[in-house]
């Protein structure tokens, strides 16, 4: 790391304090900037990389509710619009009790690049809620909604700030986010994504990550003249995300056998397919977060708080949450000889597991690259909705395919430009930070 770098992630970490997911993300994107920044003195003298851990705005506030006792509770609301440079801030809102201000940072800075990646026009953002919906009804989930709304509505809009779902908020909560949008604003707008078929939601966008996550694995065994089909696969979670992923490697031929909930992991021998993919969706819906049922349901074996990482696999795929792939981990993924580690979470993997990963020759996809094809698809819809029509699923699967075919292209021509061939990490954060990087330089000093 150069001086320049060195200083400038120090000055992070002090102005950031108790924020190491941010510190983390803000390290492997300067870590790879090196030689750009060699090369393009402009982006120094213009400190570039200084007004990008800056986030353009950052709102708080209190999102008080009832639950069905008439108990009053008291949570804490969150929108980081991180980066407009290219487009209105666009990113999800994650409602789970471990959300802070420095990993809705760490998110909405992964989530600039990302964007940038997807070559579509979004700038980057991310929000959400401490509140925990683990054992909520419905009419609780919804009067958390609503309030949560009634103080967001005012910060965004179809070209201010474009929020979607993201851990713990699906379909169910994006339409009650609309709805209460939709009341206080007295408008009809694409202003959220992820929304339901029959008012504004793009067909394939629940599936889209995961899709979008195996699409890029593909291409990843592609360069090694490998396919999915015969391989075998270790996923972790089993929310949406998982889903989407499990549902398109049974498609494609390949064999899922590890799925994990916060109680553990489940090794499924005869692959999760048909129905077992099904289930997930009842398990999310269920908010038990207890993967434990599948292995009662369908007879596998089930390891009561363990992570699925030690089972040998062609290929692996988190799909839970950040930092689930530690060094221990990366041992024993380097041991199993896996093929490749894409990943389909936002940051599941530790800057150390992930050096050794790919110090071992295993090939390595960050998530603002492999799970783009998310944010991608939400920038499907909001073209769908702008232009007031519907594609078939066809037609989005199509664009969405395209999509990630060339955010690999991309990566790889960039690595190689850059001097780290076949390095993914580099190749994503400076493609990514290039495009936005140079529609600040165009915008002028803001
Ligand atoms: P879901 O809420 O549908 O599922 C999340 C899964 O991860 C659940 O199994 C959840 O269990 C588990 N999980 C969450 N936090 C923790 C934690 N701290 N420790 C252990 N397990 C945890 O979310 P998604 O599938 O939408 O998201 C999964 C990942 O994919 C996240 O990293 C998200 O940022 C990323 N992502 C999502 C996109 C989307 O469009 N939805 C797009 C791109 C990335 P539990 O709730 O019990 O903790
Ligand atoms: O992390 C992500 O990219 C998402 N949660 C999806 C964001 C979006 O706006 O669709």
């Amino acid at each position: 790391m150069s001086e320049y770098v060195k200083k400038l992630v120090a000055e992070v970490k002090t102005k950031n304090p108790n924020e190491p997911e941010f510190h983390q993300a803000v390290e492997e994107v300067f870590d790879s900037l090196e030689l750009v920044l060699e090369r393009h003195q402009e982006y120094r003298s213009a400190k570039i990389l200084e007004r990008m851990v800056e986030p353009e705005r950052m709102i708080t506030f209190r999102v008080p509710w009832q639950d069905d006792q008439g108990e009053i509770h008291i949570n804490r609301g969150y929108r980081i619009e991180m980066n407009s440079a290219i487009g209105p801030y666009k990113g999800g809102l994650r409602f789970h009790p471990s959300v802070t201000p420095g990993i809705l940072k760490f998110l909405a800075f992964e989530q600039v690049f990302k964007n940038s990646l997807t070559t579509l026009p979004m700038g980057g953002g991310k929000g959400g809620s401490d509140f925990d919906p683990k054992g909520k009804s419905d009419n609780e989930v919804m009067r958390f909604c609503q309030s949560f709304m009634t103080e967001l509505f005012r910060h965004i809009g179809p070209n201010t700030d474009v929020p979607a779902g993201d851990i713990g908020v699906g379909g169910r909560e994006i339409g009650f986010l609309f709805g209460q949008y939709k009341r206080l604003k007295n408008e009809f707008t694409g202003v959220l994504t992820g929304k339901g078929l029959n008012w504004g939601g793009s067909l394939v966008r629940p599936e889209a990550t995961g899709y979008g996550a195996v699409y890029f694995a593909q291409e990843m065994l592609k360069t090694k003249g490998q396919e999915v089909a015969g391989k075998t696969f270790a996923l972790s979670g089993f929310g949406n995300v998982c889903w989407g992923a499990a549902t398109k490697i049974a498609q494609l031929g390949g064999k899922v056998v590890t799925l994990s909930g916060p109680d553990g992991f489940i090794y499924d021998k005869d692959g999760v397919t048909g129905e077992k993919i099904d289930y997930l969706l009842d398990l999310r819906a269920s908010a038990n977060d207890r993967i434990k049922d599948y292995a009662d349901k369908f007879k596998c074996e089930f390891y009561a708080g363990k992570r699925p990482w030690g089972i040998k696999t062609d290929v692996v795929i988190p799909c839970a949450t950040q930092n689930e792939i530690g060094v221990e981990d990366a041992k024993a993924i380097i041991n199993n000889k896996v093929m490749c580690l894409t990943e389909a979470a936002n940051m599941p993997t530790t800057l150390e597991a992930y050096k050794m990963i790919t110090a071992a020759g295993i090939m390595f996809a960050p998530g603002k690259a492999a799970n783009a094809g998310g944010v991608g698809t939400s920038g499907l819809e909001m073209s769908q909705n702008s232009m007031r029509y519907n594609w078939t699923a066809e037609e989005v699967d199509q664009k969405l395919h395209r999509i990630m075919k060339d955010i690999h292209d991309t990566c790889l021509s960039t690595a190689e430009k850059y001097g780290t061939p076949g390095n993914y990490v580099n190749g994503a954060n400076i493609a990514g930070f290039l495009k936005v990087a140079d529609a600040m330089l165009d915008q002028g000093l803001v």
